[in-house]
């Protein structure tokens, strides 16, 4: 299928977590989307833009939408990170109203009916697991086919605002492609984190799990992801730390893992 969609991932400037001194993450979520976007919809053309590491304000994120001229843009939000998420969608809208704009993510995925309501700016929320459900939106827009058909995703449909039905999770995250780290190689060496690993060295996020069966009262995560945990095989988790390392120079791993039930990895390769 020929496809004419540009989209352009969006980490927009945030403020950092004090508490835990001077860092720079690298826009994990995104990269991980972005790689499964590539793989499926290969006619599609990609960009990242990371304002932190880029150093870009609002105004330089406007300029950088005004040159890069996507058809959709996406971005990504926990709680702390609404605002900056709604502002970007906003000052897409301000450089062409016709640029789609997709959020997706923890906080997006709690409160679709009041984030509709309160950001008119926004024009679809991905809940919950964002690649199937991303891949399928992107091929409905460009199809102009029927969103109410596209499972996981919010969004007004006449002024209404329409919750569609939830997507089933993934049931084998090794089908996932390994995050888009490509996308931002000009960033990789400005990724670090000096309290846990030191202002030079570079540092990577990868997730060998998803979700948690506990319920923690005062957690998201277990909800999130359907009270269920998921892993990806101990040989798939190596294959991708010996890759994060030896293609790009990653030393400080950090795993995005819910609960690492390290033990219990009993149906994977040791
Ligand atoms: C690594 C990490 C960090 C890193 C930075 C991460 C980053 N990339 O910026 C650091 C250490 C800096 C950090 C800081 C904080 N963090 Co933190 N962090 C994490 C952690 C462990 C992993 C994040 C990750 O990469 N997940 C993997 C991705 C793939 O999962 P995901 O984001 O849910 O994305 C999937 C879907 O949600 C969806 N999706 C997500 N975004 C989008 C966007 C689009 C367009 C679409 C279509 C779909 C989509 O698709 C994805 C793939 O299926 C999570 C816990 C977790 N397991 O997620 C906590 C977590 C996100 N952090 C949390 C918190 C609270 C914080 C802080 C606010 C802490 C504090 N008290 O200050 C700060 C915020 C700093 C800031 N201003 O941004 C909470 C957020 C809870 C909430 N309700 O928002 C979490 C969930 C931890 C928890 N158990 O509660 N964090
Ligand atoms: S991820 Fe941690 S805090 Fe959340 S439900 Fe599981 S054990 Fe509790």
């Amino acid at each position: 299928m020929q496809m004419n969609s540009n989209i352009l991932f969006v980490e927009p400037p945030r403020n950092f977590w004090f508490v835990m001194g001077e860092y720079l993450p690298p826009p994990s979520a995104l990269l991980i989307l972005a790689a499964y976007v590539e793989r499926e919809l290969p006619g599609i053309d990609i960009d990242i833009v990371d304002c932190q590491a880029d150093r870009l304000d609002w105004q330089g994120l406007e300029r950088y939408i005004e040159s890069a001229n996507p058809s959709m843009i996406l971005t990504s939000g926990f709680t702390t990170n609404t605002y900056s998420c709604a502002r970007t969608c906003e000052i897409a809208k301000t450089v062409n109203e016709d640029i789609v704009t997709i959020v997706g993510g923890i906080h997006f995925s709690f409160t679709p009916e009041e984030s509709l309501q309160s950001f008119p700016e926004i024009d679809y929320i991905v809940r919950g697991e964002g690649e199937l459900t991303v891949v399928d939106l992107i091929k409905t827009l460009e199809n102009k086919g029927k969103i109410s058909q596209v499972q996981g995703v919010s969004y007004r449909n006449n002024g209404k605002i329409t919750h569609n039905p939830a997507r089933p999770l993934i049931e084998n995250l090794d089908s996932l492609p390994y995050p888009a780290y490509h996308l931002v190689e000009e960033n990789l060496k400005r990724y670090h984190f000096t309290m846990m690993a030191g202002r030079n060295t570079r540092y990577m996020i990868l997730e060998g799990a998803r979700g948690c069966e506990h319920q923690c009262s005062f957690c998201t995560q277990w909800n999130h992801w359907g009270s269920r945990w998921r892993t990806k095989s101990a040989k798939r988790i190596a294959d991708e730390i010996e890759f994060l390392n030896e293609t790009y120079g990653g030393v400080f791993l950090w795993f995005s893992d819910d609960h690492m039930k390290l033990s219990l990895r009993e149906n994977s390769e040791r």
